[in-house]
């Protein structure tokens, strides 16, 4: 169990993220950081409200400083607007480019040993923003994408099959954008190539919605984006930080020549334990898949260009 894990920003995927560190008991302490005026307090003492019933002994504490964050050793990012519907996510480059960069430099003055999980969009940009901001290694700056995507991917496969989700193997690697590359070849139905179960045209069809995932939720919801998935999403990879468990997840990380790209954010299958990222595994795409995931790098640095 970790001793104190940070969550910065108390919106819907801050608070529902912090809701579910504590359910899972993965610290003693969950502070839920905020510029809002008594909005993380509140929210924080309502979950910390719940631990009798949900059976948690986890301390949530909202803030808006950073000093109850001191010494925290993962910190959850997700700070930021969301977007509206007709936005992308590179719409929010300038925005949340300044926000996260405020935040790192926080975590850095007061957990300078942390390790950051990113979720604020535009995800791999915003990554980077935060490594420039804090001075942190590769090691420590990871950015939740791909766990997401890939829970999307799998529910609709699932669904497709009728099958349980829990025997989908799945990982779209990537930028988290429209460029995001699902691994059909990697796919698998308790071991069993995808493609030997669905026919390509159903196949494709759920790709597509699969990278387009969160744009179909905007579109539902108007106000804003998706929380659920995402929290979910981001608290699994604090789990297998807190629990030093080496899990396999698509993450984004700081290539530094692994699958021929380097300096730039894009996710890869990332070994997460409790150093953070401690091992990129480059495994052999087709080449349709690595010309995919090449664009979707240019695609991520054509934005980091872009932001200057
Ligand atoms: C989404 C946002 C969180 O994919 O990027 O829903």
């Amino acid at each position: 169990m970790l001793q104190k894990v940070a969550v910065v920003g108390a919106g819907n995927v801050g608070a529902t993220a912090a809701q579910r560190l504590a359910e899972k008991n993965l610290a003693r302490a969950v502070v839920l950081i905020d510029v809002l005026e008594g909005i993380p307090q509140g929210k924080a003492l309502d979950q910390f409200q719940s631990g009798p019933i949900e059976g948690f002994d986890t301390r949530v504490i909202g803030s808006n400083g950073y000093d109850e964050a001191a010494g925290a050793e993962v910190f959850v990012v997700t700070a930021g607007i969301a977007r509206k519907p007709g936005m992308s996510r590179d719409d929010l480059v300038k925005t949340n480019a300044g926000i996260v960069r405020s935040v790192a430099e926080q975590i850095r003055r007061v957990a300078p040993d942390s390790i950051v999980v990113v979720v604020s969009n535009p995800l791999d940009v915003m990554c980077y923003v935060a490594m420039q901001a804090s001075g942190f290694p590769r090691e420590r700056i990871l950015g939740m994408a791909g766990v997401l995507d890939t829970a999307r991917y799998r529910t609709f496969l699932a669904e497709a099959m009728d099958v349980s989700v829990e025997d989908i193997q799945a990982m779209v690697l990537g930028g988290h954008g429209d460029t995001m590359v699902p691994l059909v070849s990697y796919t698998t139905v308790s071991g069993i190539p995808v493609s030997q179960l669905l026919e390509a045209a159903k196949l494709d069809a759920i790709v597509d919605r699969a990278r387009n995932g969160g744009a179909e939720i905007v579109g539902l919801l108007k106000t804003g984006s998706a929380y659920y998935a995402p929290s979910a999403a981001a608290v699994q990879m604090v789990e297998a930080i807190a629990h030093d468990k080496k899990r396999i997840l698509p993450c984004a990380v700081w290539l530094q020549g692994e699958y021929g790209l380097k300096d730039v954010f894009c996710g890869v299958p990332a070994k997460l334990g409790r150093k953070g990222l401690e091992q990129v595994v480059d495994i052999r795409l087709t080449a349709e898949e690595s010309k995919a995931l090449h664009a979707s790098a240019e695609a991520v640095r054509s934005t980091m260009v872009a932001l200057g």
